[in-house]
């Protein structure tokens, strides 16, 4: 396995925003070689950093982040063996099976959720892949959701195509299926699916209508060429997903990945930056981890075009920052959380 390379490339140059990719003609969005993509990682950090703000700053407000609430509402006992995952089944980490959440427990949740100033509320479900009555259940969450005038996300596993247009009916905004890993390293972290099987249920969700949130894990033990792998692989999706959660891998006990080796912290920056450099437009989400950043990554995460975070002092099984030390981080650096919800 390579291993990490954190110095810039001799050979990198400025690229002062002429595209790296190569355009083919017949496409809409240019496609993003891989080499292309790692050149990008290759640059000086701060000639890397000034490209993702400067393309941040002619999409978004670099000021606002969206806050996003996350609730396990079916937690553990999966069957897939995904490498880096607390709830399968095939690892020791403590993680007891429940039942799904009742509508009541989730409908407290989701007012919580609001109350707080999240105006994002994704549901993650330990499911290979939900059945029919599981699909039913979440349609009535989503409901439940989009009530309160929050977005609604769910991540589910698998889907089939009625699935997917069974939660667009619901009025789901987006579902979340991540790629993970560069295609050429997720046989190293996962068995029991493969690559396609997930771009197949990213296609399923894109052709019902529903927004796309799909992304992946840094620190997985890959190479800064397979993270330019990820990147390139979410970046040629046609079109891209309008959301695209960064995850820093959340070392649990009990699963393949626990003494994954640290990543250094710069090289999280440099994943994000590049995803908001190839991906002009949509919310990258600086998602697990940030227990385990500093004030001062993260900050640069933000300064990378991160946009969006989980909020909220769990994330499915991990913790994650609680409220009033986020609400204290946004306040020092001057931020603000996008647009409450509504009634
Ligand atoms: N079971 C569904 C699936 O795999 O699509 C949905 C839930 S699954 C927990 C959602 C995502 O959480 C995974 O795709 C992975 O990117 C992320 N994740 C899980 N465990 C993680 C960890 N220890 N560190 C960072 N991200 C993690
Ligand atoms: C995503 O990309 N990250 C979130 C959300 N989508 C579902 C999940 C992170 C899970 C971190 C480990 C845990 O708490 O289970
Ligand atoms: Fe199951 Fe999702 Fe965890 Fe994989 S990541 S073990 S599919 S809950």
């Amino acid at each position: 396995m390579d291993t990490d390379t954190v110095a810039p490339s001799p050979t990198a140059q400025p690229l002062h925003f002429h595209r790296t990719a190569q355009p083919a003609a017949s496409q809409a969005q240019p496609r993003w070689r891989v080499q292309a993509v790692a050149d990008l990682l290759d640059l000086p950090f701060t000639e890397l950093m000034f490209q993702a703000q400067t393309v941040h700053r002619q999409h978004f407000d670099p000021t606002e982040v969206e806050l996003a609430t996350l609730l396990s509402i079916k937690t553990g006992g999966c069957p897939e063996d995904c490498g880096y995952c607390p709830q399968s089944a095939h690892h020791p980490t403590g993680v007891a099976a429940t039942k799904m959440m009742t509508p009541e427990a989730v409908r407290e949740a989701v007012l919580g959720a609001k109350a707080a100033g999240a105006t994002r509320f994704c549901m993650g479900a330990a499911w290979r892949a939900p059945k029919d009555r599981d699909v039913e259940a979440v349609a009535e969450l989503v409901r439940t959701i989009k009530a309160e005038g929050l977005e609604a996300c769910a991540t589910l596993g698998m889907l089939e195509q009625r699935h997917a247009d069974a939660l667009r009916d619901a009025g789901l905004d987006y579902y979340n299926h991540n790629l993970d890993s560069a295609p050429d390293f997720y046989g190293d972290i996962i068995t029991t699916r493969d690559y396609q099987d997930r771009l197949d249920t990213l296609a399923r969700v894109r052709s019902a209508g529903v927004k796309v949130c799909s992304g992946g894990i840094v620190g997985m033990g890959e190479s800064r060429l397979q993270r330019a792998g990820l990147i390139a692989e979410l970046a040629n999706l046609s079109p891209y997903p309008e959301s695209v959660p960064i995850n820093h891998l959340v070392k649990v006990a009990g699963t393949p990945l626990a003494d994954q080796p640290d990543l250094d912290p710069l090289e999280f920056v440099r994943t994000i930056a590049v995803a908001r450099i190839t991906m002009p437009t949509a919310r990258v989400r600086l998602s697990a981890g940030r227990r385990q950043m500093s004030d001062a990554v993260q900050a640069l995460c933000f300064a990378a075009g991160a946009n969006s975070i989980f909020y909220g002092d769990k994330l499915l099984v991990t913790g994650n920052p609680d409220v009033a030390a986020d609400q204290a981080l946004l306040a020092r650096l001057g931020m603000t959380a996008r647009g409450v919800a509504a009634a």
